[in-house]
């Protein structure tokens, strides 16, 4: 037999070499095109695409092979893999970059392009690199156009009037990040809220389906779940209307004299004391015109730039408007409030306020000396109510509770849903009132005043309105040689672009200069790849193969907008016939954040590691197992260099132990029956195949690669003893081929099994055991039941020498497991009971426990 490679025999690790080589190999070889083969099950494995900022980062890196490693894995088990990669091209940075660089931002973003995309090849990722886009490109931007003035024609868009921040100074609109602390970022100058029309998307059609799916998401992490459910916040209420009483002299249409609020409590109905209406609310502007102290109050909230998530924290304020409300079941006058906290956007602009039920109410009502009426108390505990309990003091706070009506006249008694039921019948008659679902989400804006984004594909023609591009004039080109100076978008200032004529009447018309929120290429892209050279259509069959993708990877902060939109236009994408399924991502995996001495990776805390020079030092291949062995993917990684100079020392380790191999077929069992083994053959067998058990389950259903990753260096250890302690077998007895060929099979499954993780050296390392084939080709390792099998052995249980009982335990087992098997054993229990255990005699050689219990003198 062929002795082992001594130590020196043995090529140093040069991962440099080896993934040059190994990548020249896959590209030589095409070996990540992917190929529709309807017989054959597919897995659509995807990450989210990278904004081309110009530089790969550390959670680039980790979600990327996250990604990666599904996708090998997955081909590794048969199925016909499509794992793309493009590029989320338009948006802020490369106009922010243009104007600093004086570089068009299509250069720029272009550039950073090509860049990026070598980063990514270094690190050797399973792209099929042929379906890669470019979400700027006309070819992609044109069918998003397409598909707009689809919505737009089916009556899914409509225009309508939305706040914008406005720069006094530099005259233009800016977006969110622009606005630092209230000012403009480049003039300083206090930025205003301006109304101005723009486009909106009408999510809220799709709210309940968008709900309902939900709960079809089984492969979603529940927390995703619960941020959409909030977001949607669906809610049950009733709208119920207040009469205005009318005023000396006012001659105003009915519309004005109904008000209608929503409410989810109408049980409080009677408890109502005042109304708040929002500042924008027709009445609050109606009474503002007669009053200039609460037009200047309403001015200034209506400039403020509160957004919704900050008002919950603000000081809520509000002005009388002087009008008056009769309650619609006591027939009382309620005055009626302007206040900051309420939404135009939402119910009905209008609330009534019951301030001894709803702590903000209460809150307001303290500020404003208005009436609190208790109308609830608890259900539980009668004499609480009212008495020294707080929860239902109603003078210290708000009780916030669901329970009894009192002081509500005839629906005194009435529990929630008697007394939700009831009233809503009560005023149903009179035709004040019915059952109303509201939902938090609202339509989408897909407008930005914008440059550096897909043009909105409208003409503004004076006599036939807003008018759809017709498909044949598709794409609206952006003109991309523009130099952008100020803040804004040039696009308004650039005849060139806005002058054309009505496609319906021919008439000089206008072309809209907004251009698309960039969560609109966002929303699509995945549905492109499948298809991405389709010139003449958004998407064809081969859509309906590839979708829906079976793994998404991305990060935590796209839980809410970005899986939201995505999922919207599946359905819309599905209506209109051009993809089947409800849901576009079966399985989410949300990867965790990437930190450094326990805070977040990032440029401005000038603690970032740059990969690159990670990759230059150590390899891609360590750069990839330090990512995937630090951390389960969904929790945070801290960055540690120890950690990957462990990496490094792990493949080095995995290197010499197979090149030291002299390779031989792999035991598999078949024709020499396990009794044939020894106990150590039998023990290391047992490792190889607990170990793939293992490793199959962390990769497929628990997702926790790093636990996979400490198993096969668990095993890689075992063999390291099997040849150390069995270094003379190998070579002196009869049993040295099959030695040789156990250790074969325990590196066959350690090199299979982390190939998806370090793919290069996998590659030479497989080649070397032997095979022709390429290890990506190879099938993932069977686990092998029978192998798995402990020897089991009965031993006896004493309790102070008298035999008790017994049990079955593994024939290897240590002195500790077979204490613990005797102590937690029933029997043994049973008859030390009333003692003290004072000692235990285990003897696994002789299969004997003996305890020995001291019974108290009784
Ligand atoms: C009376 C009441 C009494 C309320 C009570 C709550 C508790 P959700 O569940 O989110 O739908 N509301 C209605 N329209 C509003 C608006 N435009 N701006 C701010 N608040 C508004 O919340 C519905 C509740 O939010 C409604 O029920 C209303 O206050 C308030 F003890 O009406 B409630
Ligand atoms: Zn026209």
């Amino acid at each position: 037999m062929q002795t082992m490679r001594t130590v020196s025999d043995i090529p140093p690790y040069e991962p440099q070499e080896v993934e040059a080589e190994v990548q020249a190999y896959w590209r030589e070889q095409g070996s990540f095109r992917a190929v529709e083969d309807a017989g054959r099950e597919k897995f659509y494995c995807l990450s989210m695409l990278p904004y081309p900022s110009g530089h790969l980062h550390m959670g680039h890196v980790r979600n990327y092979t996250i990604g990666d490693t599904i996708a090998r894995y997955q081909r590794m088990r048969g199925r016909n893999v499509l794992q793309p990669m493009g590029w989320d091209a338009f948006g802020l940075p490369a106009e922010n970059a243009a104007i600093q660089n004086k570089t068009p931002p299509a250069r720029w973003t272009y550039s950073n392009i090509d860049y990026m995309r070598q980063q990514l090849q270094r690190l050797g990722y399973a792209y099929d690199w042929e379906r890669e886009l470019a979400t700027c490109h006309p070819s992609y931007y044109k069918w998003e156009q397409w598909f707009f003035t689809r919505l737009f024609r089916k009556g899914l868009v409509y225009k309508k009037e939305a706040e914008v921040n406005w720069d006094p100074v530099d005259k233009t609109v800016l977006a969110n990040e622009q606005v630092v602390d209230g000012r403009g970022w480049r003039s300083g100058a206090v930025v205003e809220r301006r109304r101005i029309p723009q486009w909106f998307i009408k999510i809220t059609d799709y709210a309940q389906e968008l709900l309902d799916g939900l709960e079809q998401l089984e492969g979603w992490p529940q927390q995703v779940k619960t941020m959409q459910h909030n977001w949607i916040g669906r809610s049950e209420g009733l709208e119920l209307d207040f009469t205005v009483v009318a005023e000396d002299g006012d001659q105003e249409d009915d519309s004005l004299r109904r008000l209608s609020v929503y409410t989810t409590r109408p049980d409080t109905l009677l408890g109502a004391t005042y109304i708040a209406v929002a500042t924008r609310h027709p009445l609050a502007l109606k009474a503002a015109a007669a009053d200039k102290k609460l037009a200047k109050f309403i001015d200034k909230q209506n400039k403020s730039g509160i957004s919704e998530a900050n008002m919950a924290a603000m000081e809520k304020e509000g002005r009388d408007t002087g009008r008056r409300a009769l309650h619609p079941i006591t027939g009382d006058e309620l005055p009626i409030y302007a206040a900051n906290f309420v939404l135009m956007a939402y119910g009905s602009g209008a609330v009534m306020s019951v301030p001894a039920h709803d702590q903000r109410d209460w809150e307001f009502a303290r500020k404003y000396k208005l009436p609190i009426k208790q109308v609830i108390k608890p259900v539980d505990d009668d004499s609480s109510c009212g008495s020294e309990k707080t929860v239902c003091d109603v003078s210290k706070a708000a009780f916030t509770g669901k329970g009894i009506l009192i002081n509500s006249g005839e629906f005194d008694g009435l529990d929630f849903q008697q007394a939700f039921d009831a009233i809503e019948k009560h005023l149903h008659k009179k035709g004040m009132g019915r059952r109303k679902i509201n939902y938090r989400l609202r339509d989408w804006g897909v407008s930005r005043q914008r440059y550096w984004g897909a043009p909105v594909p409208i003409i503004h023609c004076d006599k036939c309105g807003p008018v759809a591009v017709p498909d044949e004039e598709l794409p609206v080109l952006l003109p991309e040689d523009m130099a952008l100076s100020r803040g804004g978008s040039p696009l308004p200032e650039t005849a060139a672009f806005y002058e054309t004529v009505c496609p319906q009447c021919g008439a000089a018309a206008k072309r809209e200069t907004d251009t698309f929120d960039t969560f609109m290429e966002s929303s699509w892209y995945h549905a492109r790849y499948t298809c991405r050279d389709q010139d003449s259509a958004m998407l064809d069959a081969r859509a309906f193969y590839w979708l829906p993708v079976d793994q998404y990877i991305g990060g935590i902060e796209h839980a809410i907008l970005h899986l939201m939109y995505a999922r919207f236009f599946h359905k819309v994408m599905r209506d209109e016939g051009l993809v089947q399924g409800d849901e576009p991502f079966t399985r989410l995996l949300t990867q965790g954040m990437v930190l450094k001495d326990g805070g977040k990776m990032s440029k401005s805390r000038g603690n970032t590691v740059d990969p690159l020079s990670m990759i230059e030092k150590y390899g891609a291949d360590t750069v990839r197992l330090f990512v995937m062995f630090a951390a389960p993917p969904e929790q945070a990684l801290d960055w540690s260099d120890s950690g990957v100079e462990g990496a490094y020392r792990f493949l080095k380790r995995l290197w010499r132990a197979v090149l030291g191999h002299a390779p031989c077929k792999a035991y598999d069992g078949k024709g020499d029956p396990a009794q044939m083994l020894n106990t150590a053959q039998q023990a290391l067998r047992r490792k190889t195949h607990q170990t793939v058990s293992k490793v199959s389950d962390d990769f497929a259903r628990r997702q926790t690669f790093n636990t996979a990753i400490a198993a096969c260096m668990e095993l890689l250890n075992a063999v390291g003893g099997f040849i150390s302690t069995a270094a003379d077998a190998i070579d002196a007895t009869t049993d040295s081929d099959k030695n040789r060929a156990l250790v074969q099979e325990a590196l066959e499954a350690v090199v299979l099994m982390l190939s998806p993780i370090a793919p290069h050296l996998c590659h030479v390392l497989w080649r070397h055991l032997g095979h022709a084939g390429p290890v990506m080709e190879a099938q993932w390792p069977a686990a092998d039941e029978a192998a798995m099998q402990q020897d089991m052995q009965t031993v006896v249980l004493q309790v102070n020498g008298k035999r008790r009982g017994e049990a079955e335990v593994a024939a290897d087992i240590d002195k500790a497991a077979l204490e613990k098997t005797a102590l937690s054993h029933e029997a043994v229990q049973h008859h030390s009971q009333g003692g003290t255990v004072v000692k235990v005699i285990a003897l696994p050689e002789r299969k004997l426990v003996n305890v020995v219990v001291k019974h108290d003198q009784a």
